[in-house]
């Protein structure tokens, strides 16, 4: 049978008879898809959003405690200092919507300091996180409505609550950085259609900065980091019958000048066959698993993209250290 499947990965599916997958639960079939294309790809990857089941969104917690990683403690601290303002500029709209908000902890400062906000939508893929952040935040903020949402924050294209406008969106954490240029492009763009005229969003984004800084943030001497990387690999033991050694991966993460952001991989420690859902995958001693990209940004470049995407870079916060960045973006 002559096929488009390049020969080394017909080589690999031949040792498993049977081709089409286990019938599996909707949230496993995404995973066991994105796996199986990801392992069959050259070079190899995994998606970052597959990070945050129960055990990686508590392993995210435990980074944002870490002395090398200062992006939340950053964030926080701009928060602190400068809610009012922000909310001040931000003006007086009744809904704020959250994308990737993971524990909602930053949120709560914001909350603080935009006293007419009376409905908050979060938009998270890890639904355990968000019902127990919601729990958590109802318990400090009477009367806030509360309507979460579990999905891919760049797939949504409507909102539980349309009606009201005008909305607050709120995009924390630099997680904008996992996208490509492009694809946070496309982001801003359909945030611009999910909050409407005269929306305002409020961005976390992480500054460019030296490397030194850089790397430790992404690869911490305690190894939470790469405990948060390698559960990726157990989540495919757990949930998708893998026979994975994760003694013979390990984890490493890249700073690449030219993109301007951290890669992490999964690095081979052998050559060695994998097993995933029965498909065999071979991996060559020092292959790369990429598992997560995070961007960085000079305030300018980041203002230019908001610019690309329809927005108006109101204004921009940044700490003594020109560590990290809130960016007010404006919809006209
Ligand atoms: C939650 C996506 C913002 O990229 O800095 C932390 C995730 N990855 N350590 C980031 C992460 C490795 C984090 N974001």
């Amino acid at each position: 049978m002559e096929s488009d499947i390049p020969h080394t990965i017909v080589e690999d599916l031949e040792r498993s008879s049977d081709l089409s997958p286990p019938r599996l639960d909707p949230a496993r079939a995404d995973f066991a898809d994105a796996v199986l294309a990801g392992f069959a790809r050259k070079p190899r990857s995994l998606p970052c959003r597959f990070f945050y089941d129960a055990r990686g969104s508590a392993l995210f917690e435990e980074i944002t405690q870490l002395p090398e990683y200062y992006p939340t403690r950053a964030e926080t601290a701009l928060l602190e200092t400068y809610g009012e303002e922000i909310a001040e500029r931000m003006g007086d709209a009744r809904v704020l919507v959250e994308f990737g908000s993971g524990s909602s902890r930053k949120t709560s400062l914001l909350l603080s300091a935009l006293h007419r906000v009376s409905v908050y939508v979060p938009i998270d893929v890890a639904g355990e996180s968000l019902a127990e952040a919601a729990e958590w935040l109802s318990e400090r903020h009477d009367g806030l409505a509360i309507r979460p949402l579990v999905a891919d924050f760049t797939k949504t294209r409507t909102l539980p609550i349309v009606a009201r406008r005008p909305k607050l969106g709120f995009f924390s954490g630099s997680t904008i950085g996992n996208l490509t240029h492009a694809e946070a492009r496309g982001f801003l763009v359909n945030a611009a259609h999910l909050l409407g005229r005269d929306a305002s969003f409020l961005i976390g984004v992480d500054l460019k900065k030296d490397p030194a800084i850089l790397i430790p943030a992404y690869n911490d001497k305690r190894g939470v980091t790469a405990a948060f990387n390698l559960n990726l690999l157990e989540r495919i033991n757990r949930e998708l019958d893998g026979d994975i050694d994760l003694d013979l991966f390990a984890h490493d993460a890249v700073y690449d000048g030219i993109e301007g952001r951290i890669e992490m991989l999964l690095v081979s420690l052998a050559s060695q066959t994998v097993r995933v859902l029965g498909r065999a995958f071979r991996f060559a001693k020092g292959e790369r698993i990429h598992t997560e990209n995070s961007h960085k940004y000079s305030i300018e470049e980041f203002q230019a993209l908001a610019r690309a995407a329809g927005w108006t870079p109101a204004h921009a916060w940044t700490d003594a250290d020109r560590l990290f960045s809130l960016h007010l973006l404006r919809l006209a």
